[in-house]
């Protein structure tokens, strides 16, 4: 759907530090996360798609907010927020490390930097971790700093980012190893760079470490990236539903448990330190999960974007929501995340979904789309 009416931006909705860089290159959509206005269209999704699937693009993704923890006891803060066995994690290395409440449902699915010994960054997804991790951090009496640092990430994503990433830092950029990091800079612009990012297209992050230099800092990748054809561009809902990387806030909230989501391979329940909802997951694994994540072919005509929860039938009786779905323009047909109870989540699995333009007919079909 698309309505007309203006959102009022304050101190509330926080805008990044590359908001006006990116409203001067065509952002032309936003959508709001962690209180932050992000870029979520340039062209229109489909051409951005193209753009990023077969180039290379430019993200603004500042509203992946940090909680930066120091001390001395930010590993044990760090280890009892997740499940991930945050003792393996190296300096100079990332892990995808859930957030998990005492019952097992996951609060966020932040990447995990480790900086020092004791120093960590949470880079969220969108909820207030921040929160969370200062009432745990004060119900231990742990030693421990938490705060926001000054740190705006953005990506460069799609299958060609190496010789832009070359031209922009060096030799050194093809070493660095999948969700490793190294603090560097730019015209003495303060970044960390990582090879990371939320697509399945490869490429990688720069962390900023001073907001100040936002709009220096998007003029200059651009212009280092016009012999590439480096285009901005954003998270783009076609090419992550096909990957099947999850939402936080639409495939994935509080009610659902890492085993729901097949994430329990980032999930150490023997992990010796202790965490909060251990016992929970230990019983979810032994009882088996209620409902799983599948991936949807919905048959007919293309749909709008999903903004909510769509019913999924079986033989008119509930069974379920899809999460997510969208047209994709490669595959030629509409894709949906879906969470459904376990008797109707397996491959080929026949459904029907309510859909905007009405009931629609689905099946499951394996994750990454193909
Ligand atoms: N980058 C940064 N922060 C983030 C995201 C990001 N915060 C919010 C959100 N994205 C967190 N969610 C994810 C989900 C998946 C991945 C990263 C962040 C991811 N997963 C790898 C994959 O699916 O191939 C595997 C990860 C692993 O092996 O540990 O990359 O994108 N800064």
């Amino acid at each position: 759907m698309s309505y007309e009416f203006t959102l009022r931006i304050s101190q509330r909705i926080r805008k990044s530090p590359f908001f006006d860089a990116t409203i001067r290159w065509g952002a032309s959509e936003f959508t709001v996360y962690n209180h932050m206005m992000m870029p979520f269209c340039y062209e229109s999704y489909e051409a951005d798609y193209w753009k990023l699937v077969s180039n290379v693009t430019l993200w603004d993704v500042a509203c992946e907010r940090q909680i930066e923890i120091t001390g001395p006891d930010a590993l044990q803060l760090a280890e009892y927020m997740t499940p991930r066995d945050v003792s393996k994690c190296k300096i100079g290395q990332c892990q995808y490390a859930l957030i998990t409440a005492e019952d097992g449902g996951i609060i966020n699915d932040p990447v995990l930097l480790r900086l020092g010994e004791q120093h960590f960054w949470f880079s969220l997804a969108d909820s207030d971790a921040l929160l969370y991790a200062k009432g745990i951090a004060q119900g231990l009496g742990l030693d421990v700093t938490i705060k926001e640092p000054d740190v705006s990430p953005l990506a460069i994503q799609g299958p060609n980012n190496l010789p832009l990433m070359e031209a922009l830092f060096g030799d050194w950029i093809k070493q660095l190893g999948f969700f490793r990091f190294r603090e560097t800079e730019l015209d003495g612009i303060p970044l960390i760079v990582a090879r990371s990012g939320w697509s399945k297209q490869g490429g990688f992050e720069l962390y900023l470490r001073d907001g100040m230099y936002g709009d220096q800092l998007w003029e200059k990748i651009m212009e280092v990236g016009k012999p590439y054809d480096l285009a901005p561009a954003s998270p783009n809902p076609i090419e992550r539903i096909e990957g099947g990387l999850l939402s936080y806030g639409s495939d994935m909230t509080i009610e659902n448990n890492p085993f729901e989501l097949h994430l329990s391979k980032y999930c150490h329940l023997d992990k010796k330190a202790d965490f909060i909802g251990r016992e929970a997951l230990l019983r979810i694994k032994a009882e088996g999960a209620k409902r799983y994540l599948v991936g949807l072919e919905i048959q007919g005509e293309e749909f709008p974007a999903c903004e909510n929860h769509w019913p999924v039938y079986r033989q008119n009786l509930p069974c379920g929501m899809v999460t997510s779905a969208i047209h994709s323009p490669r595959l030629k047909k509409n894709i949906a995340l879906s969470v459904l109870s376990a008797e109707y989540a397996f491959l080929g699995s026949k459904l029907e979904v309510d859909t905007p333009v009405g009931k629609m007919n689905a099946k499951v079909t394996s994750i990454p789309f193909s």
